[in-house]
């Protein structure tokens, strides 16, 4: 049986605020976050929609201490950045708050307590690293050594940024404190764990059995690991950067980032409505809705339902939309190589352009599986879909209605077919619509608002009434009556998606929008919020406008009524050149190629193992020479060989030598070189060649010939 709601309450993930979101961040959470919120807000329902910067945690540290500032000027900084992205690109939390906030302290706090004075945790005893020069305990971040699999020298005790493997600080070959270059050693220390066994049936029939509905990605994580077996989590950590444990004697402990920062969810929740957030977290009749990541699943579906159970009162959530990850032109996001498009940049170089990256991306969205981003497919949608298409339609019906009817909804006469036809479409497509709103299926849905685009554009080319104006006025006024009915619906349709194009469609039509209510009414405004003044009002769309628009109009025949005065056409999107978009490839060029000139200086420098061990006697039957080259040509039909005549000191002799690639014949005119005199003479593309030229050849396969110190004369002995 389905449950009756009567509000929703939506959450987005905690950007962590040590770097600016980009675009994965964007098509994975907060872009469908804003959508279903949009939607349901136009349909009157009662939704509450709560994100904020997620403070804590190691990285964060990491990099104050390598800008040499401290943890509260890394989050104050990106908090602000991650904040204005959101905005600028229409994505309206109610509120944006923050993990470092003295409401999220003091209820993390609480909230531990709690469950430590019910005796929910167990405590245990590990040894962990621990710098003996900066007197502190290590995270496995501040641990860099030498990777084991790959051989680079700055991995860190979790990971290999450069090949990728997960590692232990164990695993590191001549393993350093990031602090103090010392080597870490071992010591004893004391947190406190969730014991995540005890809650594994519970989960069990909770996810398993209750929420066979989840998103199959999502489904098959928890599985996954409710099958493979639930260990206790620490909840602590050795840190001085965090929410400190409130307990005696655990003086340099901080809860672990991944305790806190869901509780952020219900704090942010209380900041915001200080009387009334418990209706929101506490009340079975509202349903709870987190979107985040995939990466995030175990700590919002097992970790984090865990904590509020073992609290209690709490609700749990009904779905956990979790996306896979977006590419960027075919190759993983990376933030630390700088392989991403990031939000505040895009709002820069695209102004005016939000609903494109929202449309884009969210026809992209990788909402079942990984999906690519690229600069090519962004212009080709814009171009070819929002402006032929959409645009396009708005456009013609406007203009039109100007042209033939001076501004005002002409009358509508006696429908035909054709006119039939097109409108009993949208009912269809709105029903869709909502089926895949209501599924969290945003591609889906954002393909039958398009529909109605689609629909709408068929219709006005079919129709032709710029050519049925020459003979017939009155079905001239009908067509345009249905064309603009048209418009009306895309005016309903996109606010979810493009919300700015739907707004300035909305003025174009002169109509306004109900959508929703503001939930900060009869609430004692925090002044946290009020003062940033960013969550006022803003779904609270007021409308003045004589006709007022609603989701349950949208399908209806008469959204519009005759004589309704319209205002001139405006574009609705612009087509993007080609110029933008290789100022934007241009740029992921540049960074590839220093990516890979930074790849190739690494390779070059790898050594190759020593070989296996031989005599003296092994190498005293080698006749090592100086030598020069009297002449040089290249062997025909190859890309490698070299011809060389070589000037021994015991004789003139032919040798090929596989060194095309690096050295043009001229180079090598006159070098004195060192060869391997006595190698067995070998036939080389019907050439004899008799002996060897000695080379170095780097890490990269780069070679370089060897010469002596200074000139010799030839034949003279090397051993
Ligand atoms: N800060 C992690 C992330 O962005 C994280 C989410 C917290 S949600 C409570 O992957
Ligand atoms: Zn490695």
């Amino acid at each position: 049986m389905k449950k009756e709601f009567k509000r929703t309450l939506v959450t987005c993930a905690l950007p962590y605020a040590n770097g600016p979101v980009h675009i994965g961040h964007l098509a994975g959470v907060y872009v469908p976050a804003d959508i279903y919120v949009r939607y349901l807000r136009m349909k009157g329902e009662d939704v509450l929609f709560i994100c904020g910067s997620d403070e804590h945690g190691v990285p964060i540290t990491i990099k104050a201490r390598q800008q040499g500032c401290t943890p509260q000027d890394i989050v104050d900084k990106y908090h602000r950045i991650i904040k204005d992205s959101f905005t600028g690109l229409g994505i309206n939390f109610d509120i944006y708050g923050r993990t470092s906030s003295a409401v999220h302290h003091a209820n993390a706090s609480e909230f531990f307590r709690k469950l430590y004075d019910e005796g929910k945790f167990i405590t245990k005893e590990s040894e962990q690293y621990y710098d003996p020069e900066a007197k502190t305990f290590l995270a496995d971040r501040y641990i860099v050594g030498t990777c084991p699999k790959c051989g680079n020298e700055g991995a860190y005790g979790d990971q290999c940024e450069k090949c990728g493997s997960t590692l232990s600080p164990e695993e590191l070959i001549n393993p350093r404190s990031k602090l103090s270059g010392a080597e870490p050693i071992k010591k004893k220390t004391t947190h406190w764990y969730l014991p995540l066994d005890k809650y594994e049936s519970w989960l069990s029939e909770w996810i398993l059995q209750g929420h066979k509905e989840w998103r199959s990605n999502v489904y098959g994580q928890c599985k996954s690991w409710i099958d493979g077996g639930l260990q206790p989590r620490a909840v602590s950590r050795d840190l001085d950067w965090g929410v400190p444990v409130p307990v005696e004697g655990a003086e340099g402990k901080v809860l672990y980032v991944w305790f806190d920062a869901p509780i952020g969810y219900i704090s942010n929740t209380q900041e915001l409505l200080p009387q009334s957030w418990k209706k929101w977290w506490k009340s079975e009749d509202t349903k709870l809705v987190h979107f985040i990541g995939k990466d995030n699943i175990v700590f919002h579906c097992i970790v984090f339902p865990s904590m509020l159970k073992a609290y209690g009162d709490y609700i749990l959530p009904d779905n956990v939309p979790a996306n896979e990850f977006l590419n960027l032109e075919g190759d993983k996001i990376s933030t630390s190589r700088n392989w991403a498009v990031w939000a505040h940049e895009y709002l820069e170089d695209f102004p005016g352009k939000q609903d494109v990256l929202r449309y884009v991306l969210t026809a992209n969205a990788p909402e079942t599986k990984d999906n690519d981003f690229s600069w090519k497919d962004f212009q080709a949608r814009n171009n070819s879909e929002l402006v032929a298409i959409f645009g396009n339609f708005v456009n013609r019906a406007i203009v039109l209605t100007h042209k033939y009817f001076d501004g005002k909804v002409p009358a509508r006469g006696e429908l035909l077919d054709e006119d039939r036809e097109a409108l009993a479409q949208i009912p269809a497509l709105r029903a869709s619509m909502e089926a895949n709103l209501n599924e969290y299926k945003f591609r889906e849905a954002l393909k039958d608002a398009m529909g109605i685009a689609r629909v709408g554009n068929k219709y006005i080319s079919d129709t032709e009434p710029w050519k049925v104006a020459k003979t017939d006025m009155a079905r001239t006024a009908t067509i345009l009556n249905v064309s603009l009915q048209i418009c009306a619906d895309l005016a309903i349709a996109f606010e979810p998606f493009t919300p700015f194009a739907a707004e300035r469609l909305r003025d174009m039509l002169g109509v306004g929008l109900e959508a929703g209510t503001d939930h900060r009414n009869g609430e004692a405004v925090t002044e946290n919020t009020y003062r940033e003044g960013e969550c006022a009002a803003l779904h609270t769309i007021p409308s003045t406008a004589a006709v007022t628009l609603r989701w349950d109009m949208l399908g209806g025949d008469d959204l519009l009524p005759e004589g309704h005065a319209i205002a001139e056409a405006q574009l609705l999107f612009a087509k993007i050149e080609d110029e933008q978009i290789d100022a934007q490839l241009a740029r992921l060029d540049r960074i590839r190629a220093e990516k890979e000139a930074e790849a190739k200086a690494e390779a070059a420098r790898q050594v190759v193992p020593q070989k296996e061990e031989c005599t003296f006697e092994d190498f005293d039957k080698m006749d090592i020479r100086t030598a020069t080259v009297l002449e040089a040509e290249r062997v025909p039909k190859t890309d490698k060989l070299l011809k060389l005549t070589i000037d021994t000191g015991i004789d003139r002799r032919t040798i090929v030598s596989g060194i095309a690639e690096f050295y043009s014949p001229e180079d090598m005119l006159g070098k004195q070189i060192c060869i391997l005199a006595n190698l067995k003479p070998r036939t080389i593309r019907g050439i004899e060649s008799k002996g060897m030229i000695l080379m170095a050849r780097q890490g990269d396969g780069t070679m370089r010939f060897i010469t002596p110190q200074e000139v010799l004369c030839n034949g003279a002995q090397i051993g």
